[in-house]
């Protein structure tokens, strides 16, 4: 690949990675277990999941034959790449919840070619996978910068660097249906303020189907997804000192068909009591009680329109795979009314 030529004020140097998650501010998971194992229906946020290991049960996930999101998100980037490559002219890339950036490439790639592209910007809660993706993508393109940001998306999204090229900001996976109604609508809103008139929000949601379909993605036959569920136990563990035994939970994945989204929970097998000994906390739980530890929205159209106005964004484009299964969307920020000079 040619050497890409940065334009000025982009940082000389190839990476640069700024963490913003020992702050004295952050208490994420002490703050999280206090609260959500302390209620009668005891719940966990997803976003602790991905320690190193859970990062890479994940990536075993996305190839599993049940969880079809990934092929087909990818199927829709492989179709609409060079398309939305020439639609955004996007000298930058901004990714939230980037992990490994592996459909990521498809986009840089298209950029590449472009001739556009001049700076990455990771934005991921696991420094392993925002160190390891910076190192691979300046070795893959010679002159790429990148800027990476350890952080969390609901915490730390203005540490994002200000756009020095118009940007699309990425936030791929359907991530942004692991948060409930409201605060999904927040983090929206929050992302809103990274775009620039120039700029675009290119967000994956999966979209509603058959229960079926949608359960055996989430209740995989070899059970890495189990494996998954179960990992934020041994987080809890190494972080704050707790005792779980994470073969005393069975998962469990159900299609809440009220809501439409996926909850994954964590069953326990037997009446126990495990001290979180960081938080001086005993945590009861008695036999066949259960955790909620992610929800997974599915989205119709019209929820994804309405939730993108509510937010101060406008729908450009609406791409979807061959199966309808999973949805690509292209948005702005929706014109102000008071800036109408009729
Ligand atoms: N975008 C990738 C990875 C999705 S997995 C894909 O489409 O395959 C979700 C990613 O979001 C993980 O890498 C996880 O570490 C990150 N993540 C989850 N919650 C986060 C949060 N609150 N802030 C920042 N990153 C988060
Ligand atoms: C990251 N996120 C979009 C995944 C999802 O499908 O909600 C996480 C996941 N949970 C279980 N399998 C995958």
């Amino acid at each position: 690949m040619k050497p890409l030529t940065p334009a000025e004020p982009v940082a000389q140097t190839a990476i640069r990675i700024e963490s913003h998650l020992r702050e004295p501010e952050e208490r994420s998971l002490a703050d999280d277990v206090l609260d959500g194992l302390t209620r009668p229906f005891k719940e966990l946020p997803p976003k602790h999941f991905y320690d190193a290991r859970g990062a890479e049960l994940f990536d075993r996930i996305c190839e599993l034959p049940e969880y079809y999101p990934t092929r087909a998100e990818r199927a829709i980037l492989d179709a609409r790449a060079g398309e939305l490559a020439r639609l955004t002219a996007a000298g930058e890339l901004v990714e939230l919840g980037s992990g490994t950036a592996a459909k990521t490439r498809v986009l840089l790639d298209a950029l590449h070619e472009a001739g556009t592209l001049v700076r990455y910007i990771p934005v991921d809660v696991t420094e392993s996978m925002v160190r390891d993706c910076a190192e691979e993508l300046t070795d893959e393109y010679p002159g790429l910068h990148v800027h990476g940001v350890i952080g969390d998306f609901e915490r730390h999204l203005d540490r994002v660097p200000p756009a020095v090229e118009p940007r699309i900001v990425a936030f791929l996976g359907g991530t942004i249906g692991n948060f409930p109604p409201g605060s999904r609508r927040r983090v929206l809103r929050e992302i809103a303020r990274l775009l620039g008139p120039r700029d675009y929000l290119l967000m994956g949601t999966d979209l509603v189907k058959d229960p079926e379909v949608l359960e055996a993605a989430y209740d995989d036959a070899q059970g890495v997804t189990a494996e998954f569920n179960r990992n934020v136990l041994r987080v809890v563990n190494r972080e704050l000192e707790a005792g779980f035994d994470p073969d005393d939970f069975d998962h469990v994945a159900r299609f809440d068909r009220e809501h439409e989204w996926i909850e994954m929970r964590l069953r326990a097998r037997r009446e126990h009591t495990t001290l979180v000994r960081a938080l001086d906390l005993p945590v009861h739980f008695h036999a066949g009680e259960e955790m909620r530890t992610e929800i997974s929205a599915k989205f119709t159209p019209e929820r994804l329109e309405r939730d993108l106005s509510a937010s101060g964004l406008e729908l450009v484009r609406w791409f979807t795979d061959p199966d309808k299964l999973f949805a690509l969307t292209l948005s702005r920020l929706a014109p102000n009314p008071a800036d109408d000079p009729r």
